[in-house]
């Protein structure tokens, strides 16, 4: 299966074109007209990407949000999955995360078994991505869920090393996440270092909710800014362009 959706996050970091995605949690994502009349405003927003996933799904359907989704937009749909039960064809692509922060093998490599022979059979693009939990303010439903310690931000050194070694052992991407909703975003000092460390691209999010703290982490050295809940409180694009 062909890099589409990685080669262009490549050439995009390469000439400097910064992105954003919003993330779409299946639990709370709206359906029906209302999901239509979202994409339509995400279509018509600088928003470069659809992220969909969540780390604990109570009631949502992820694949029915994907094909939903796809129907209304040419923006590349990207599984971000919280578990193998979230995977879809119907996507772009798919994160194929890998929890380098914690020591969960079920979420370094445990998932990915119970994955990989439907991944095989499918026309989709996996990118395999670090995915780094960081922080050190209440707890998280992902630090909680994956049953894994975040990265504590004042230790940009622990961020390094552990890029480094996902880096070595293959890994296409980085993804460093603060969790959804959480007070503090990514500390600018610890993006820098990630970014400084290793070239393939970067993905941030977690706790950004405006303009500033998008460009604050672009600056740091972000390529994919990712935004949940602040859309998700209020679809409104106003504070996400540069006053
Ligand atoms: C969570 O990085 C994403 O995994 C987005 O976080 O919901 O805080 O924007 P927010």
């Amino acid at each position: 299966m062909a890099n589409h959706w990685l080669d262009k996050l490549k050439a995009d970091k390469l000439e400097g074109r910064k992105r954003f995605s919003v993330l779409l949690d299946p639990d709370k994502a709206p359906k029906d007209i209302k999901l239509a009349h979202w994409i339509e405003e995400i279509n018509a927003s600088e928003c470069s990407d659809i992220l969909i996933g969540g780390s604990f799904l109570s009631r949502g359907n992820a694949s029915k949000l994907i094909s939903d989704v796809k129907k209304h937009t040419d923006l590349p749909v990207v599984i971000f999955p919280g578990s193998p039960d979230q995977i879809s064809d119907q996507a772009d692509a798919l994160l194929f995360l890998s929890l380098v922060s914690g020591r969960n093998a079920d979420l370094l490599i445990g998932r990915h078994v119970e994955a990989a022979p439907r991944l095989m059979a499918m026309d989709i693009e996996t990118v395999a991505t670090a995915y780094l939990l960081v922080g050190d303010g209440p707890l998280t439903s992902a630090a909680y869920i994956s049953q894994t310690l975040p990265i504590p931000s004042s230790k940009p050194e622990l961020a390094v090393a552990t890029v480094q070694a996902a880096v070595l052992l293959g890994m296409k991407a980085v993804y460093i996440d603060a969790g959804s909703g959480a007070g503090n975003p990514i500390p600018e000092k610890l993006i820098k270092a990630v970014r400084k460390a290793v070239d393939v691209p970067l993905i941030v999010g977690g706790g950004i909710t405006d303009f500033e703290g998008m460009e604050l982490a672009w600056n740091a050295g972000a390529d994919l800014v990712v935004l949940g809940t602040v859309l998700e409180k209020s679809l409104n694009f106003n504070s996400l362009s540069p006053s």
